[in-house]
């Protein structure tokens, strides 16, 4: 498949890259005033993480923050915010053109840089680019962030938040700072196994572990912490798997009566799309979603080519559906029920 889509963020002309060092980042975070600290809308560990991180190491340092989440966050990842923590949410899209309480000195936008991720903050940001900056390792972004460092060699934003922390001169072994990159790095990797872990992965695990990070009890609390619905809903998924495109794409569906009957919500489904991609013969996963009545969610998941060779970009079979994502993530809306939007997908992959 081409990969010529264009992704909704695109700015024609602006390149998504650092602009600063960590030391000049860090030297804006230190004399920074009042910091809000923000990240994507749903957040997940990684967000959560250096968030977390970033807010923990500037308190250690005197310096005024506080992070404030947009969207749904898993209960589990919730519970890595400490009681110390200035942490406060935005579920819903506030009816307002002040998102934001109060004004902050500066703002730090940290695992995104894309203006899509960052409702219902993208317009109060716009007035003030010049006072954000940010901190990220994805490759694609905006021109969200005035000042940034953008590493994509790091696994994790958490991993490339240590480097400011460090020219800041913040101890990671204090303050359960460790925890949250911690946090960041395991849950980004795959829990260090997806190939982005490579040895520096490894060496910053060990010195987050050295300080204190307690990996056993980090794992627990968010991978084996699931509900019982949430099993419900994977039961009920798998046993509605079927097979497209000689069966290199898995397909799912989930309908108004499993949600009836299990009780679960929508946040407690995340990761389910990416079960079928155990299958060896599957290159492909989709999971369509009907929470509300005429209303059809759908998740897109694919596996890198073996061995450099090819793979289903899924950002572009979003894309026939008015969505978009990553060349192996990605997601898009119908509005319409279960069996209209499953009958268009098939035709998208016949
Ligand atoms: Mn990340």
């Amino acid at each position: 498949m081409s990969q010529a889509v264009e992704h909704p963020w695109d700015e024609p002309g602006f390149v998504y890259e650092s602009n600063a060092t960590p030391a000049e980042v860090a030297d804006r975070l230190r004399t920074g005033g009042d910091v809000l600290i923000l990240t994507h809308q749903k957040p997940d560990g990684d967000a959560l993480g250096t968030a977390l991180g970033l807010h923990r190491g500037l308190r250690q340092l005197g310096v005024a923050s506080r992070v404030l989440l947009s969207g749904p966050i898993d209960a589990n990842l919730l519970s890595m915010v400490g009681e110390s923590d200035l942490v406060s949410r935005v579920e819903q899209v506030p009816e307002t053109d002040r998102p934001v309480p109060g004004e902050p000195d500066l703002v730090a936008v940290v695992d995104t840089g894309a203006w899509t991720q960052l409702d219902p903050f993208t317009d109060w940001l716009r007035a003030r680019t010049e006072r954000v900056v940010g901190i990220d390792h994805h490759a694609r972004g905006g021109s969200v962030a005035g000042m940034r460092v953008v590493d994509v060699r790091c696994a994790s934003a958490t991993q490339a938040l240590v480097p400011v922390l460090d020219a800041l001169g913040v101890d990671l072994c204090g303050d359960r700072i460790a925890e949250a990159l911690f946090l960041g790095l395991a849950t980004d990797t795959g829990w260090f196994r997806f190939s982005s872990a490579g040895p520096e992965v490894y060496r910053l695990a060990a010195r987050l572990m050295e300080c204190g990070a307690d990996k056993d009890s980090i794992y627990a609390r968010i991978e084996q912490n699931a509900t019982p619905a949430r099993f419900a809903m994977l039961a009920r998924a798998l046993g509605s798997l079927t097979y497209a495109d000689h069966g290199a794409v898995a397909v799912m569906r989930l309908g108004l009566e499993d949600f009836a009957e299990t009780g679960a919500n929508m946040e407690e489904l995340a990761g389910i799309v990416n079960t079928p991609l155990e299958i060896g013969t599957v290159r492909a996963s989709v999971l369509l979603t009907q929470a509300e009545q005429g209303r059809t969610k759908m998740s897109f998941r694919s596996k890198p080519g073996i061995d450099g060779g090819s793979f289903v970009d899924v950002n572009e079979l979003a894309a026939r559906f008015g969505g978009g994502g990553h060349v192996h993530a990605a997601g898009a809306r119908q509005d319409v029920g279960l069996d209209e939007a499953t009958q268009r997908l098939l035709e998208a992959l016949a």
